[in-house]
This record gives C-alpha cells, structure tokens and sequence, in this order.
C-alpha cells in the first residue's frame, strides 16, 4: 500500500466531571487524531500524548511536529512498499517519540486491515468477544465525594475500581472504599509515581487492604527501585510510565520490578508492539491489563481489541464512553453486565461521526506527500 496523506486533527472534547491525578486535573480532554489516506482507503487512530508532557515526555504539538518534519516523511518516501509492519522499522532511528509513532502505525494499519476485510482483533490473535471492564477514580475532595463517585460506579457495572493516589492521598481513601464497598470489591491504586524510594514503609501500610496491584508508585526511570519495593511489600507492583518497549518489559520482569504489567499502545509506539510485550509477559506468567489514556472511542476500540487477546487476565481501565464523556465521537461504547463488547468490523472496527469531530475540532490540517 502507499500512504498518500495524513490529516492530524485536534479536538477538544469536555470531560462530564473533572479527573484530578498526581500529576494534573483536567476538565477538557485535548485529543490529537491521525486520519491516514491511503491507496487502499483510510484509517483512523488517536495519539495517547497529552497536551502538556505531564504523564510522558510527549505532548500535543511535539507530537504533531515530529510527524511532519521527521516520521511522515519518511513514511511517503516508502511508496508502494509501506506497510503497518513495516513503520517501525522504517523509524526505528528516531529515538523516542512513540506516542507519535503510535498514532501514525496504527491509523496505517486500520487502513490496511479495512481494506483486508480483518478487524484488529482478529489479525492481534484476540479470542474473548467482551472484555470486562474496571474503572480508573480520579483523586477527589473529600473521601464523601469519592464513595459517591464509587457507589456510582458499581451501579453502573464495573467489575474493577482503581483509585489514583498520592501523598496525602492514599490510606484512608483506599481504607474507606474498603470499608464501604467490602472484601470482594476488585481494587487497585494507581500513584503515577508520586512517591519515593524513601515512601516503602507509607506504601506497606496499604498491604492490609488486600489490593489487586500498586501501578507505578515511583520514578518511571527508577526500575530497580519497583524491585526493592515489590520484595518490601505484598502488595504486587505493576508498572506502567517505564515500561516503553518488550525490551524494557523483558529486563524489568527478570528484575522482580514488574509482577504485572499495564500495556498502553501509546505508550509503547503501538500495537504491534503491545503484542510482543503481552508475549514476553505471558511467557514469564506475568498478567497483563489494558491501561487507557481518556480515549474517545477511535482509541478505545482499538484498546478493547488488544484487551481481548488471551493474556489479559485483568479486567482494564476500558471503561464505557459515559465514563468520561457526555458525546463521544464515535457510536457510544457501552457497559453490559461490566462487559464491553470488542469491535468485529474491519480495523479498529468503528468510524468518527463527521458532524460531532465537526463540534469538537479545534484545528485540522493536511500533510501530503
Ligand atoms: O496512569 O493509567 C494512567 C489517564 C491519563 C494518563 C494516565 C493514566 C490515566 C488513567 C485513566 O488512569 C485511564 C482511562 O480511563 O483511560
Ligand atoms: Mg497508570
């Protein structure tokens, strides 16, 4: 196939309530689209980065000028010899900037798998039809505030609650939910790492709560630092920020720093990627789950398609569009008994509504070849 334009489109969408996490609260979600044209048709895909490079290195407008001046460039000199396998590769010399390049493979590779007639789901090996469903809690103002938003969340079905915490933040939020909700609630905390090497006797306070995991509690680049936690305290340590690449996923697993791993395409520079980490972390028994970033519903597709694959064995943060928003842009992903059905159309499975990218755009911009 040959990739003949890209249309990078940004949009900001509102959030129904505000999701405060250790490193910021955000009221309007700034989304960054890749639309891809090719020969064979077009694909759709959602950057993870956010506007400012608060949760990774990457944002908005770094993101979009990587594309034109260094990734899409490189990608129309392809011609006829692109493919989505053959993008990485094609930019394995740019360092970095996987959120960018993410985007770029994964609306190429809609395109690809549209034009096959195969939906993501089927071409990543996936087998569930439905995945079930957690939520991520924002950090909130008073622990009131937080058991309504939890109570909310059960009625509606999810299966899984995870509490974002901080210092401050963090024992008697989870001790409350545990109160409130019981024993048997699923529950998971999340600390984008807001704390420090010199935070292990405050984190095994939280061994009594019987917690599913702790998600990235220190420094991303502080790998061996999760290992002398995940020895210190019982409660399993699961990485998200340092885990970049199946390199990366390989090294921490054999340290003991990862004892289960969140994949976020994104993150990771896409989902072929994500794929070889879920093999590497299945091949060590390492449990997986699919993170999220906010997604509308280009991005959520795809991540339910990746969530079906058979190593996910804990429920994701692949909430319903409701979750997050009053409109999505796509038709509504919806919860069903804590289930989300996963896409079985070609690609990703689902298409943009024009008239709402239409309410919601901010800016769109064409880059040719
Ligand atoms: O760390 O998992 C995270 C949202 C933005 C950035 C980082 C994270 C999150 C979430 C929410 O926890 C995930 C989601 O519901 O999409
Ligand atoms: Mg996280």
């Amino acid at each position: 196939m040959k990739l003949e334009a890209v249309e990078l489109i940004r949009l900001n969408v509102p959030l129904k309530s505000a999701f405060r996490t250790s490193f910021s609260s955000v009221n309007v979600h700034e989304v960054v689209w890749a639309h891809a044209i090719t020969d064979v048709g077009e694909g759709w895909a959602e950057c993870g980065a956010n506007d400012r490079p608060d949760y990774s290195s990457e944002y908005h407008t770094g993101a979009m000028a990587v594309m034109k001046q260094f990734l899409l460039p490189d990608l129309f000199k392809l011609g006829n010899d692109l493919t989505a396998e053959s993008i990485a590769p094609t930019l394995f010399w740019a360092k970095g900037h996987r959120m960018a390049k993410a985007a770029l493979e994964t609306s190429i590779l809609d395109a690809q798998l549209r034009a096959a007639n195969t939906s993501l789901a089927t071409y990543l090996g996936s087998t569930k039809t439905r995945v079930p469903s957690g939520v991520s809690v924002g950090i909130m103002n008073s622990l009131e505030e937080l058991e309504q938003f939890v109570a909310g969340y059960l009625a509606e079905g999810y299966v899984r609650i995870k509490l974002k915490i901080e210092p401050g933040w963090d024992y008697e939020p989870v001790k409350m939910v545990r109160e409130k909700f019981g024993d048997d609630l699923l529950l998971q905390v999340d600390a984008n790492t807001a704390y420090t090497r010199d935070d292990f006797d405050l984190l095994k306070r939280l061994d009594e709560f019987n917690l599913l995991l702790i998600e990235q509690p220190i420094n991303e680049e502080d790998v061996l630092g999760h290992a002398k936690l995940a020895d210190y305290i019982e409660t399993p340590v699961c990485l998200d920020e340092s885990i970049i690449s199946a390199d990366i996923a390989r090294d921490a697993i054999e340290l003991g720093a990862a004892e289960i791993i969140n994949i976020k395409p994104s993150r990771v520079g896409g989902y072929i990627e994500s794929k070889k980490i879920h093999d590497v972390s299945v091949a060590a028994g390492i449990p997986v789950w699919c993170g999220g970033m906010l997604e509308t519903g280009i991005g959520r597709a795809a991540n339910l398609a990746l969530a079906a694959m058979p190593g996910f064995t804990l429920p994701g943060d692949t909430s319903a569009s409701s979750r997050y928003f009053e409109t999505d842009l796509t038709e509504p992903f919806v919860l069903v008994d804590g289930h989300i059905d996963v896409p079985t159309g070609p690609g990703i499975g689902i298409d943009p509504i024009p008239e709402i990218i239409e309410r919601f755009a901010v800016s769109r911009e064409w880059v040719r070849a």
